[in-house]
């Protein structure tokens, strides 16, 4: 479908393209099978500039948006969901500091991130608050000029890697939401430590760890906006990251297809390739129907963001249900077309199922999002019933 991409927009989703192709697919097992975190493809990302798409360009960005970030995410994600997270994830990250910075905040870190000479990551879960994010135990308390950080932040993306990290802790318990405040931390700083690199099911080739305080102090100009809206923050970070979870999935959905319908077309079976047997046609015309439904969505809504829309939880919320559901979907079916080959690791199908799992997870599982969705159109509803 022709989405009336600017010149700009063809460019990056081009060169996303390329550097998928060239230089990502030939490593994507590599890094699946150990691990072992993609700092050469981190590099080659920087250097074309891609960590400063959604960044203003007066801190060194190429200002874009969400819309540029969804384009660069999903064609990385179609050669391999893992990498093109450490990538998104330093988005995600990043995004508190767009959005709630001062000035000061701003000209001090983005800089740095714009370049990709540092990356970013996002601390907001815990052990006990995953869904029920405002559950927290991780604590701040002002002391003199600094705050003071204990608890732990679990299973976060790029965790480790990341030099800059926005965290989410309480300032006040007792007022449950409205008692948390958002703070951006330095890796280095005293009493900030990492737990051990998850063994993950899939997006193997990103770093998931803990962040673990231990009597952290955090000097008071890192507090992002004020005290007390770091609930807040947070919603709206993710409000603004969905999309882009919803372009890995796309871009996760997309490969597999483009892997599955070059195998139905060679494999043959009955005297004849299997794409001729209307069973698999069926499946693939699905495929590539859902696909490219998912992709006007998320498209729609990143467009809606960056032109400054002020309410979109519930568009966001849509667009990663909907891209993480069909990616589930058109994996396990790439995995079907295969039949015994996609199950085995010697073909790049298993691997994407196993990528595609967890976009129905992060970022707010999709019973999240639906709660989200359905919350919205009943305060919609009662809106209307007012005026
Ligand atoms: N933007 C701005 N403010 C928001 C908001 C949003 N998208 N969503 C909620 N808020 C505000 C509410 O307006 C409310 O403010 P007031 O106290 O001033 O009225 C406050 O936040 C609490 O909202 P709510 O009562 O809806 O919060 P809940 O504790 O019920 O939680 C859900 C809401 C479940 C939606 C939230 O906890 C959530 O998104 N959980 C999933 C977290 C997640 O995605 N984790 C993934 C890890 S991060 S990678």
């Amino acid at each position: 479908m022709d989405y009336f991409l600017t010149e700009e927009q063809k460019m990056i989703q081009d060169l996303a393209w390329q550097i998928a192709q060239e230089k990502v697919k030939p490593v994507a097992a590599h890094h699946d099978e150990t691990g072992e975190f993609p700092w050469e493809i981190m590099k080659i990302l920087a250097d074309a500039g891609f960590f400063g798409l959604y960044i203003e360009d007066e801190y060194g960005g190429a200002g874009c948006g969400v819309f540029e970030l969804v384009l660069a995410t999903e064609q990385l994600s179609r050669a391999c969901g893992g990498i093109a997270v450490c990538y998104a994830g330093s988005a995600l990250g990043t995004f508190p500091i767009i959005l709630f910075g001062s000035e000061k905040q701003k000209e001090h870190y983005l800089p740095d991130l714009a370049s990709g000479k540092k990356l970013a990551a996002f601390g907001l879960t815990e052990a006990n608050a995953g869904s029920d994010a405002a559950a927290m135990e991780t604590t701040a308390v002002r002391d003199g000029d600094s705050y003071i950080l204990n608890g732990t932040k679990q299973w976060i993306t790029n965790g480790g890697e990341a030099e800059i990290y926005t965290v989410v802790a309480m300032t006040d318990r007792a007022k449950g939401s409205r008692g948390a405040s958002a703070f951006i931390l330095e890796r280095g700083m005293e009493g900030f430590d990492f737990g051990k690199k998850e063994n993950k099911m899939g997006i193997r080739a990103s770093a998931t760890r803990e962040l673990v305080f231990q009597d952290c102090r955090v000097p008071k100009e890192n507090l992002l906006d004020r005290e007390g809206s770091g609930f807040a923050v947070a919603m709206k970070t993710l409000d603004q990251a969905r999309p882009g979870v919803g372009a890995q999935a796309l871009g996760i959905a997309q490969g597999a297809l483009d892997e599955a319908l070059s195998y139905a077309h060679s494999r043959v079976q009955f005297g004849k390739p299997i794409s001729s047997f209307q069973a698999i046609q069926h499946m693939l015309a699905d495929m590539a129907t859902q696909i490219e439904a998912a992709r006007a969505l998320i498209y729609a809504v990143s467009k809606m963001i960056d032109s400054g829309a002020k309410r979109f939880s519930k568009v966001s919320a849509m667009a990663k249900l909907m891209a993480s559901d069909v990616a589930m979907k058109v994996t396990t079916d790439a995995v079907q077309i295969f039949g015994g080959y996609g199950y085995m690791k010697d073909y790049p199908v298993e691997k994407m199922m196993r990528d595609a799992k967890i976009t129905q997870i992060y970022e707010g599982t999709n019973q999240i999002q639906r709660n989200v969705i359905a919350g919205k159109l009943i305060r919609e509803l009662a809106s209307a019933q007012k005026t």
